[in-house]
């Protein structure tokens, strides 16, 4: 026997105590048949919630100034695209599809943590190098996942609570760990078959409490050695894990509805009802907690164009001025969404007053607010261009109220919200740098 083998033999009959003793670790429904059906519901899951992510990025057209924050991502964006402005609706239902369906997925993800946690703790560590590779694999695609969903679900709720700014986290760790996803799949993907096959699931959601036996041990040490007895059936387990993800997904689906479905949203930050006027609609920030003072938004005001002829319109100015009417989403990266009915000048429009041909101008778009990241974006050529692009100065009919951007807000088709500058001061055009 070589050196390394008498080293893992003695530490493996002296685990240090806790966890790490295989008898530590009872519940009888932990075996490679349950950890499989939850690995399955992610295997199809956590791609969808991939692609959603990434598109998402791609939607804030990272290549133009100051829309990223993301340093040095070289790489990393190998896939973006120009963002188009049509159809309207496609980053809702993107950005929509990747909250909901990532928080309807935590609980499943919780589960399949669950199922695996003896394996946290095997002891020794590694037995060997190879083994040391996939445990810090494993570490990864574990860290990477908790990361991603913890930071997701947060960032939502409106917690800003890491030392660190959320998107490009986000997107680093989601590189991470779509990398150790990957190789999990590679590797696991036979061991997924082979279990989901070793058992029926319909005999399994027929089989009750009483009836509810172990899997067989297996060689992975997830069936536990000295199991309990036990207190749920698998089916009862499946029932919870599938009902909480269930009511997840109904309580925060309504975020992206118009109509009173919006009230079943109540997991939702944003997802309550505001009532039924014209300016009753989700706010994202408001001017109090933005602070922007009422003394910028008052008559004084001026929209300053800035590009190679500089005009400074006043309100009534830019109301005198051809006016059009378009149904156009916002959609947040927090998930939710709303259409609504706004009127305003077209972007070409202004674009062409500043002395610029759409089509060849790129804006960017600076709001009277002091402080905060949201005050300025940067829109694309197509996007000045789009004749649904507006500088809105109403809703539904009335004025913007202040906390949707009076005096003047950018809507743009298909934009993410946070690129729907309110409270607007300056659009300087310019040339897009491509
Ligand atoms: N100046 C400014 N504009 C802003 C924001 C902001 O914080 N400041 N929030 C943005 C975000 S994140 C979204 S989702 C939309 C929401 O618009 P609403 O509050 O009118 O619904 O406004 C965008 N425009
Ligand atoms: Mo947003």
């Amino acid at each position: 026997m070589s050196d390394r083998k008498n080293v893992t033999a003695w530490l493996r009959e002296h685990p240090p105590p806790g966890p790490f003793r295989p008898g530590f670790w009872r519940s009888p429904l932990r075996g490679p048949w349950l950890t499989s059906v939850f690995g399955l519901v992610l295997l199809f899951g956590i791609p969808i919630i991939a692609i959603t992510g990434l598109v998402s990025y791609a939607a804030y057209d990272p290549h133009l100034p100051i829309n990223d924050t993301t340093p040095e991502k070289g790489w990393l964006g190998f896939y973006l695209f120009d963002w188009p402005t049509h159809p309207a609706w496609l980053y809702r239902v993107t950005q929509g599809v990747h909250v909901v369906l990532g928080l309807a997925l935590t609980s499943v993800l919780l589960a399949k943590l669950w199922s695996v946690i003896p394996k946290l703790f095997t002891w020794p560590p590694a037995r060997s190098p190879a083994e040391a590779v996939e445990r810090a694999s494993l570490l990864l695609l574990v860290g990477g996942a908790v990361f991603e969903f913890a930071t997701g679900i947060l960032n939502i709720q409106l917690f800003y609570v890491f030392p660190f700014s959320f998107y490009p986290a986000h997107l680093y760790g989601a590189w991470i760990f779509l990398a150790a996803f990957v190789v999990h799949v590679a590797f696991k993907l036979p061991k997924m078959v082979r279990s989901l096959r070793s058992r029926s699931f319909l005999r399994e959601l027929r089989t009750r409490l009483d009836a509810t036996q172990p899997e067989p041990p297996d060689p992975d040490g997830l069936v536990p050695p000295s199991p309990a007895e036990p207190t749920m059936s698998r089916r009862g387990l499946l029932a919870f894990v599938g009902g909480a993800s269930l009511i997840t997904l109904g309580l925060s689906a309504g975020q992206t509805l118009d109509g009173p479905l919006r009230r079943t949203a109540l997991l939702a930050p944003h997802g309550r009802d505001y009532g039924p006027g014209p300016n009753d609609f989700q706010v994202n920030k408001s001017a109090t907690a933005m602070g922007v003072r009422l003394a910028d938004t008052g008559p004084a005001w001026r929209l300053e164009l800035a590009g190679p002829h500089p005009v400074r319109l006043s309100r009534a100015e830019l109301l005198a001025m051809p006016l059009h009417t378009y149904a156009l989403p916002i959609a947040c990266v927090e998930g939710w969404s709303t259409e609504q009915l706004w009127t305003g000048v077209r972007l070409a429009d202004l674009a062409r007053l500043a002395g610029m041909a759409p089509g060849t101008a790129e804006v960017l778009v600076v709001s009277l607010q002091r402080g905060g990241s949201f005050r300025r974006a940067s829109l694309s050529t197509g996007q000045v261009a789009d004749p649904r692009s507006l500088l809105a100065l109403r809703v539904n009919g009335t004025d913007l109220s202040l906390d949707h951007g009076y005096p003047a807000r950018i809507i743009v088709p298909n934009a993410p919200g946070v690129h729907n500058t309110k409270w607007v001061r300056r659009l300087s055009f310019h040339p897009s740098a491509k």
